[in-house]
C-alpha cells in the first residue's frame, strides 16, 4: 500500500464527498472486512493480515466516530458491551457500541476476552443497565451460555442481548439470552423497545 491511500485516507475522502457514514461503514469498511474474511478461509491470507486489516478498519471506524457521538445530556439508559472470554474480535462490538451511543445510551465498553465475572461486576456497579455481548469464534459462543447464566443468577431482571456473526435466533433463547440482534440496528432497536430508564 506504499504511496496508496489507505482506509483512513479513502475514508476522509469518502466523508468529504457527502457519502453517509452509514454507507461508507456498510458498504466500504464492513464490506472489505467480509472480503478479508473469505479471503483467509480460502487461505490466501493469515492471520497477520487480518491484523492489519482490522487495523486499517479501525482507523476508518474513527474517522466516522464523530458522527455518531450522541448529543443527548441526559443518556437513556446504561449499556455494557463486551466480547466474551476467549473472544478477541473487537470490531463488531465497537460498531454496536457506536450505533448505540448514536442512540443516546451510554456505553460501557469493557473490551474483549471478557471473564463473566467482569460482566456480573458491571451489573452491580450499574444495576439498571442491559448487557451486550459478542463473540465471533463457534468455540466461544459457548462462553456466552456461561455468561447468561451467571448474570441472570446473580440479577434475574437485568436484560441481556446477543450478537456476532455465528450467533442466531435459536441460540440466543436457548442459553437464555432476553434478546438476539444480527446487526447494531436490530441491538438498538431492542434498546428502545422498552424505553428509557
Ligand atoms: Co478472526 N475469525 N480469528 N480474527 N476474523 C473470523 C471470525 C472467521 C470467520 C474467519 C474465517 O475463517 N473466515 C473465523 C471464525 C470461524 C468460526 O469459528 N466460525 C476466525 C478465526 C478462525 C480466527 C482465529 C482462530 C484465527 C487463528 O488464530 N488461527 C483467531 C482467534 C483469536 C481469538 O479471538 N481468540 C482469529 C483472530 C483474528 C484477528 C485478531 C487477527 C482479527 C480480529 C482483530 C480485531 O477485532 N481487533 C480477526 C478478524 C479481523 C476476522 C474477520 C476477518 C473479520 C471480523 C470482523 O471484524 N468483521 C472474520 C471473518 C468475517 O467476519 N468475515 C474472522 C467485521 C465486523 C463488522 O463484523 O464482527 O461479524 P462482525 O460484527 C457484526 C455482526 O456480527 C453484528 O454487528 C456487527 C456489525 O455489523 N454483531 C452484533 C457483532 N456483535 C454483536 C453484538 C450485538 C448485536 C450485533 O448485540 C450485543
Amino acid at each position: 500500500m506504499k504511496d496508496q491511500p489507505g482506509a483512513d485516507e479513502l475514508t476522509l475522502q469518502a466523508i468529504s464527498e457527502g457519502l453517509s457514514p452509514q454507507t461508507i461503514l456498510a458498504e466500504g469498511l464492513v464490506a472489505a472486512m467480509h472480503t478479508v474474511g473469505e479471503r483467509f478461509r480460502d487461505k490466501q491470507i493469515f492471520v497477520p493480515d487480518m491484523l492489519m486489516s482490522a487495523r486499517a478498519m479501525m482507523a476508518g471506524m474513527e474517522r466516522l466516530r464523530p458522527f455518531y457521538t450522541s448529543n443527548e445530556i441526559t443518556p437513556r439508559g446504561t449499556f455494557v458491551i463486551g466480547t466474551v472470554r476467549g473472544d478477541l474480535h473487537d470490531i463488531g462490538k465497537r460498531i454496536v457500541g457506536m450505533m448505540i451511543t448514536g442512540a443516546g445510551w451510554r456505553v460501557i465498553d469493557l473490551g474483549t476476552d471478557v471473564p463473566g465475572e467482569r460482566f456480573v461486576n458491571a451489573v452491580h456497579e450499574h444495576p439498571d443497565c442491559v448487557i451486550g455481548m459478542s463473540a465471533l469464534l463457534a468455540t466461544t459462543m459457548q462462553n456466552m451460555e456461561m455468561t447468561v447464566r451467571d448474570i441472570k443468577i446473580a440479577s434475574p431482571s437485568t436484560k441481556i442481548i446477543v450478537g456476532g456473526a455465528p450467533v442466531s435466533k435459536e441460540f440466543a433463547a436457548r442459553i437464555g439470552a432476553d434478546a438476539y440482534a444480527p446487526d447494531p440496528q436490530g441491538a438498538v432497536e431492542f434498546l428502545n423497545s422498552f424505553g428509557t430508564n
